[in-house]
């Protein structure tokens, strides 16, 4: 079976240098960057920077019943005990719920809101659906850090997604702010691919989503990065939105505060780019984590 070509080589036994991104981040050409909610403005800092920032974009009253949502699945024990539901090291509180918007016909929707399909629309320049949705709760005290990775990365290798046609939204549930460990990004990070060391492991994921020690770029090119664009952390209240492309460096710290970091993710991926076979070469990941079973064009609730 002819299998398609690895453009981006990664998980390998040595070091390969990074490279700049094959795949445009806007996919809309030119002429028409300014069809779509988004302003030529914003959709040339998303191109440039590889996230945009927008405080408020729901009112924080919108996000209550979903708040009270979520507060009942901390309490809800069988939900604790499936395989889509990821603790935090110490077994207690919860980490991420995967696969959220198959659990819920509230969250199910809001993957489906008018204006935040026409914005991913107007930057993937095509349909789009749902490849994975997840909630971290990053409990206050107890919520433990994200290392620093590209999506893109582990999505290619571990989930056989060919190329940069995928983009997440991220709508900040509870209050973000310097103490909580909110949502740190790398400005310009989204243009280059940077190969990773390490073979992938069978079932890496069980390991990857509690504490990720492969797929994370290596320190000379994370300061290089760093040292060129610096590192940014959008902060706002609940309602808040961060769009960012599937490739920018990103990670979180724990949270040391009282307060929960609660961040949803809806990762919308271009129905031109559905998924391969896993370029590490191992069996698919679970549908709660890469979406094979549904690839039809969402459509606005
Ligand atoms: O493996 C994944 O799909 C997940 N890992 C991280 C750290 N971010 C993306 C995604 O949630
Ligand atoms: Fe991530």
């Amino acid at each position: 079976m002819s299998r398609v070509q690895d453009l981006f080589p990664t998980r390998l036994e040595r070091k390969l240098s990074m490279f700049e991104r094959l795949d445009p981040v806007v996919h809309t050409p030119e002429q028409r960057i300014g069809d779509g909610p988004l302003s030529e403005e914003k959709v040339r800092e998303f191109d440039e920077r590889g996230f945009l920032f927008f405080e408020s974009f729901f009112e924080k009253d919108e996000m209550e019943k979903f708040i009270e949502e979520l507060q009942d699945y901390e309490e809800d024990e069988d939900l604790k005990l499936s395989e889509g539901t990821i603790l935090e090291p110490g077994k207690e509180e919860i980490r991420s719920i995967f696969g959220i918007h198959e659990i819920s016909e509230r969250f199910d929707r809001l993957t489906r809101n008018p204006q935040l399909l026409k914005i991913v629309q107007q930057l993937l320049d095509s349909d789009v659906y749902i490849h994975q949705s997840r909630i971290n709760y990053k409990p206050g005290f107890k919520g433990k850090g994200f290392n620093w990775h590209s999506d893109f990365e582990t999505w290619h290798s571990e989930d056989g997604m060919p190329r940069m046609r995928c983009l997440s939204c991220s709508i900040v549930m509870t209050d973000n702010n310097e103490f909580n460990g909110p949502l740190m990004l790398i400005p310009g990070s989204h243009k280059y691919f940077i190969p990773c060391v390490g073979r992938t492991p069978e079932d890496n994921y069980k390991e990857s989503l509690k504490i990720q020690d492969l797929g994370v770029p290596d320190a000379a090119s994370l300061t290089r990065l760093m040292n060129d664009n610096a590192i940014e952390a959008p902060k706002g209240p609940a309602g808040s939105l961060i769009i960012f492309e599937c490739n920018t460096l990103h990670g979180s710290n724990a949270n040391m505060s009282c307060w929960p970091r609660s961040n949803l993710f809806f990762v919308y991926n271009s129905v031109h780019n559905t998924l391969v076979e896993p370029f590490c070469g191992n069996k698919p990941r679970p549908q709660f984590l890469a979406n094979r079973q549904d690839w039809g064009p969402l459509k606005p609730v």
